[in-house]
């Protein structure tokens, strides 16, 4: 059988640049389990286009919420074609009676234990609605197939998991519910052999957080250090508190973590489940990271129910103070199937349910203290201020040991403001009941929308406190 795996883009219209785009790692493990009887092709829309009359027999689609319904476009198209289709990932995970209504099966959940069963229910003619084998077994070494091309990607990195699982539950994420509350781990041996055959130097480790077990993590740490390689990875910042893990994740070659900070709010930090809820701890904890050589990478989320506007200048406020060079800034988006989603869905404030806008960009509910165009518009503003040149230099002092890494990630991140800025409109156009005139006066709306943002009241800000 031929079969075509396909990793859709959120909108064919606009891509990502090439190089920015971080490789997929779902299929390539998909192309891994495949029987060799069958002839696998891997195309990740976000750099080459799809061939809708591509000679296959079944064609495979993994998703997310944000890219679903370009998945359940395509699926359409392949299925005029006379195709099979099956959808798999996160979002058809969530809300698998969804994806059956644009596909002829279902994969629910991870899909080791699976595939070949379901190759060969394809080739018998016994393709059945759903498949679901939860928290299998990672024991099993799988070859990730063309490495080669993958690592022409993001800075050469190579994606490569250790663990699943998360023992924490947060309101607004759905990983704990995937891939279950007990952390997992792949053989240490076979991770070794996975960083190995890939023959890369620069190795993203894609667990969502990568020092959730010490113990396996510290035995990790000691077995790839003889590798001589680098790596990033997303963690808790509560490893700041263990000087054996974090001496030993820097010198296995760690050179930045990403971290679900999420908010410099007093108040909502309490409410969140975070290990360290107090700011000067946190501030203590990124000058310990970095002292050890490791970039920190935080991940803010507005838009909480205690945010105000003011969240956006205090925010502002913590990153230049902590000379952040690189940050995820995201409005708060209630995933299918987390508590933030049905919270918002009872008290009726979800104002969208097209998928699509559930990206981190736009606002798809209604905030407690702001309007949803001030938090559209509040977190670009940040995304503005954060990414002037004159806020790149103030603080590449204090970056003397990376400064190549310092400026390009402000470079880059200002690509992604100023794309973001240009799509400005389509982004808020669900807000507004001219949406379909919006796309044409995008420029004019978006100098709106900065110059409303505009009015926070920065000044009245030193150092994150309110004077
Ligand atoms: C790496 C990653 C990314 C990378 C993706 C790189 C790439 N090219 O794949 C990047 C940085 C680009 C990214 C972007 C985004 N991401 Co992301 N990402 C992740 C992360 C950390 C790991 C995903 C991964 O590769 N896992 C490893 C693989 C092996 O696991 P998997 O994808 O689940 O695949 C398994 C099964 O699902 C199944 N499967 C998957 N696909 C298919 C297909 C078929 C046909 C079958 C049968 C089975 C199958 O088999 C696999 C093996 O068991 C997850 C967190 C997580 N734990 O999943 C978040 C996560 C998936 N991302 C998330 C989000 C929100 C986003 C963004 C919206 C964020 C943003 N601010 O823009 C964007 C959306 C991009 C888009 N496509 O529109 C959310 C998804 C929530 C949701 N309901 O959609 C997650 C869960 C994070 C979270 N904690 O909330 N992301």
């Amino acid at each position: 059988m031929k079969v075509l795996l396909i990793s859709p883009c959120k909108d064919p219209e606009r891509k990502r640049p090439k190089f920015l785009m971080m490789p997929q790692l779902s299929l390539h493990i998909l192309e891994g389990l495949t029987p060799p009887e069958h002839e696998v092709k891997i195309v990740e829309e976000e750099i080459e286009d799809i061939n809708l009359d591509e000679d296959c027999d079944l064609v495979g689609i993994s998703c997310m919420t944000a890219n679903a319904p370009r998945a359940y476009y395509l699926a359409k198209e392949f299925k005029k074609r006379g195709k099979k289709i099956v959808l798999g990932g996160v979002h058809p995970t969530i809300l698998p009676d969804e994806a059956l209504r644009h596909a002829d099966s279902v994969v629910i959940g991870e899909v080791e234990g699976i595939w070949p069963e379901l190759l060969e229910d394809v080739k018998n003619g016994g393709l059945k609605k759903k498949y679901k084998k939860p928290y299998p077994s990672l024991d099993e070494y799988i070859k990730i197939k063309h490495r080669k091309d993958t690592k022409k990607r993001l800075f050469n990195v190579i994606p490569v998991m250790t663990t699943r699982g998360c023992p924490f539950n947060c309101d607004f994420c759905c990983v704990h519910d995937i891939y279950g509350p007990k952390i997992r781990h792949y053989p240490i041996e076979n991770v070794v052999r996975d960083i190995m055959d890939a023959e890369g130097k620069f190795f993203l480790f894609l667990d969502d957080n990568i020092m959730g077990d010490t113990r396996y993590a510290k035995k990790l740490f000691s077995a790839i250090k003889p590798l001589k390689i680098k790596w990033i990875g997303q963690a808790s910042i509560t490893f700041v508190k263990d000087i054996e893990l974090i001496s030993l994740a820097a010198a296995s070659g760690c050179t930045g973590l990403f971290f679900g900070l999420e908010t410099v709010s007093k108040s909502q930090l309490l409410k969140l489940r975070k290990s360290i809820k107090d700011i000067k701890k946190i501030e203590e904890a990124i000058k310990k990271i970095e002292s050890y050589g490791i970039f920190f990478h935080p991940s803010m989320i507005f838009g909480f129910d205690d945010d105000t506007k003011d969240v956006f200048p205090e925010t502002l406020d913590f990153l230049d103070k902590n000379k952040i060079s690189s940050v995820s800034l995201n409005t708060l988006t209630p995933y299918p199937g987390t508590k933030t989603y049905r919270k918002l869905k009872e008290e009726r404030r979800l104002i969208t349910d097209d998928w699509k806008y559930f990206d981190h960009k736009s606002v798809v509910f209604k905030p407690k203290n702001m309007s949803p165009f001030e938090l559209q518009a509040g977190r670009l503003w940040v995304f503005k201020e954060f990414t002037k040149f004159s806020s790149m230099l103030k603080k590449l002092p204090f970056h003397l040991d990376h400064p190549f890494y310092h400026l390009a990630m402000g470079i880059g991140h200002k690509k992604v403001f100023k794309n973001e800025f240009k799509d400005f409109p389509r982004l808020a156009s669900h807000l507004f009941p001219l949406s379909d005139n919006l796309e044409a006066h995008y420029e004019y709306f978006s100098i709106l929308a900065l110059s409303l943002a505009d009015f926070i009241p920065r000044n009245d800000y030193i150092g994150g406190n309110k004077v």
